[in-house]
């Protein structure tokens, strides 16, 4: 299907960027040019932030969003009064709104650079990308592969982590073996493609279980640690908790090792078919954890859900 998307030319500062964001939130992608130029001015921004980029409260914590609608609407009406905060995952399998997903939230980080923070996935890589959808649907809604490799070049500037008050360490995929400290992500140059192995690598890819120690990830890529690992992590740095992403779960939420580490999953019925919840996780003023759950209500075709908690939408 040749269905390309027209250039609107022109295009003024920041009044442009909120009239981008509202076409965004109708699901109409940028054009090429629009984006290429958001791209840029995101790069600036992201390349001054931290391979842990530190976060203060109150913020919302999202896991994979996978293109999901839900995520589009409650991302913006949420920027008013909070800050937000997503854990990679914002290509691929949305079958057909990663394009316009990835962009809004590239412009809410140009509009509100403090409030938002966008951490890397696994999936933020050129490699996984040409596997999953979001090199195709690129390709079907501009014609050619240029919005592609803009984004894939920004996602090598995202933050791998982020540290929420100095005690939730935020991260896509888990633990490295070949790292100990906070300042060991630190001192990485993050600047680059995913690697298929080493501590950049096992950031984005690695799960928690629950056998002890280090295991081979089923995946290919990354580790599983145990719970002895998790809890060695956390006290040598000083941290409540581990929240990652990166693991469909049920509840949209779902606790390991004792509380150590969570996982949360901000996709609701995945894939379109697999009925989970979604959830996202509110950190207050007080540092008090409050998970909010969305039920997919899934109507023909099109990704929905009817949300459980309605004043998150105030
Ligand atoms: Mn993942």
């Amino acid at each position: 299907m040749e269905t390309t998307v027209a250039s609107s030319g022109g295009g003024g500062a920041t009044g442009n960027l909120d009239e981008q964001i509202a076409q965004l939130m109708q699901c109409k992608p940028l054009s090429e040019q629009e984006v290429r130029v958001l791209c840029e001015k995101a790069k600036e921004i992201l390349m001054d932030e931290s391979n842990v980029q530190p976060v203060r409260s109150p913020v919302t914590i999202c896991g994979d969003i996978h293109g999901s609608s839900m995520i589009l609407q409650s991302f913006f009406e949420s920027v008013g009064r909070h800050k937000l905060f997503v854990h990679g995952r914002y290509v691929d399998r949305g079958y057909y709104y990663s394009v316009e997903t990835v962009t809004l939230l590239v412009a809410l980080k140009v509009r509100y650079p403090q409030r938002i923070t966008i951490l890397r996935g696994n999936h933020e890589s050129r490699q996984i990308t040409q596997v999953y959808g979001f090199y195709d649907e690129c390709l079907r809604k501009y014609g050619n592969a240029n919005v592609w490799k803009t984004f894939t070049d920004l996602f090598d500037y995202f933050p791998l982590t982020a540290l929420v008050e100095s005690e939730i360490f935020c991260l896509h995929g888990g633990l490295s073996p070949s790292i100990e400290t906070l300042d060991n992500i630190r001192n990485f140059d993050r600047v680059q493609e995913v690697p298929h192995e080493g501590p950049m690598c096992d950031l984005l890819w690695s799960d928690p279980d629950d056998r002890c120690g280090w295991g081979i990830s089923p995946r290919g890529a990354g580790y599983t640690f145990g719970q002895d690992i998790s809890e060695q992590f956390n006290h040598t740095n000083s941290l409540k908790l581990i929240a990652r992403a990166h693991q469909l779960v049920m509840e949209g939420f779902n606790w390991a090792h004792e509380q150590k580490v969570v996982t949360i999953f901000s996709a609701p019925n995945y894939c379109y078919r697999c009925g989970n919840m979604a959830s996202i996780l509110e950190v207050d003023d007080c540092r008090d954890h409050t998970f909010i759950q969305f039920e997919p209500a899934p109507r023909r075709g099109e990704p929905d859900v009817t949300r459980r908690t309605p004043d998150y939408f105030l």
